[in-house]
């Protein structure tokens, strides 16, 4: 499709070259819901998620990957510029240091039932008696690696600092605290928690740079503060509404998933641009009207 050279897949996004400094980010439309990619698209799904990006990678102000979501110059034409437009971004071609910086703010989902199970990688500086969901008096920082099986693999601090080295090791996790402290204090603003993130980082030009996409729903947990309960499971509000519909169809979550009613697409549309002016307090202009 493009005439750029494609350099990465996510299961969401695709990362393509432009030069030997520059890369084109873009988020697709394409969902995953239980680790599988789902047949149907979410309408701007990914100008949603662009778009959150952007308004972190502004209010948080901390050395980042973007350039620009300008695509003139690119050699694109007409339509690839229509399918792109708002969902890229050209951003710089870091070294990516090969660790997931995970962050916490209250115990949930896998760190949960790693606590439950006895404790892990994630849970070894907590103390006992907390409850699923409980609000962890510190933010802890939890990194994993991406193994072999697209499965993230939990870091102990000891593998980490071995990964990482211990002088990169202290400037990541006091970096990804401060910008997850930052970014909750905004969202709290909003009515919104951030139960967890995850961030990555990478090199340029001698720089630590922020890379990927910061902050979105897709690699962050955003829960309504008014429905927060510890001990109660808190439904994601912009995935819950596919999940349920999944659920109630039977399927195993061996792929593949089956093909949504219009219904569910669009009422899952619906509440990733409500996710969208929930973080940024801004409305969410599509740009096809
Ligand atoms: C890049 N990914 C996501 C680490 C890699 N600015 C950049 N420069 C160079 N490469 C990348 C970016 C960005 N963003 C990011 N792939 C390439 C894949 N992650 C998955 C986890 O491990």
């Amino acid at each position: 499709m493009l005439a750029l050279t494609h350099l990465a897949s996510g299961k969401v996004r695709e990362i393509y070259e432009i030069d030997e400094h520059r890369l084109l980010f873009v988020a697709t439309d394409r969902i995953s819901a239980y680790d599988v990619i789902l047949p149907d698209a979410i309408p701007n799904k990914g100008r949603v998620l662009t778009g959150v990006s952007l308004h972190w990678f502004d209010y948080l102000d901390t050395p980042n990957h973007f350039i620009t979501t300008e695509l003139g110059g690119l050699g694109l034409d007409q339509a690839e510029r229509l399918v792109l437009d708002g969902r890229a971004m050209i951003v710089r071609r870091a070294e990516v240091i090969p660790m997931e910086c995970v962050v916490r703010g209250y115990l949930y989902g896998s760190s949960w039932r790693e606590y439950q199970a006895g404790g892990g990688p994630t849970t070894e500086h907590l103390p006992d008696g907390l409850k699923m969901g409980e609000k962890l008096t510190e933010p802890i920082f939890t990194p994993a690696t991406k193994a072999e099986t697209g499965h993230d693999e939990n870091l102990t601090e000891a593998g980490a600092r071995d990964l990482v080295g211990h002088e990169l090791y202290e400037r990541l996790r006091s970096l990804s605290i401060d910008i997850y402290q930052r970014a909750a204090e905004a969202a709290a603003a909003q009515g919104l928690l951030i139960a967890d993130t995850k961030f990555e980082f990478g090199w340029d030009d001698g720089e630590l740079l922020l890379i990927d996409e910061v902050l979105t729903p897709d690699s962050s947990r955003y829960w309504p503060a008014d429905e927060y309960q510890p001990g109660k499971t808190m439904p994601s509000f912009d995935k819950q509404y596919v999940r349920d519909w999944l659920d109630s169809t039977g399927w195993d979550h061996s792929p593949p998933a089956p093909a949504m009613p219009d219904e569910v697409r669009d009422g899952t549309a619906a509440r990733y641009t409500e996710a969208f002016e929930r973080i940024t307090g801004r409305s969410f202009a599509d740009g096809t009207g």
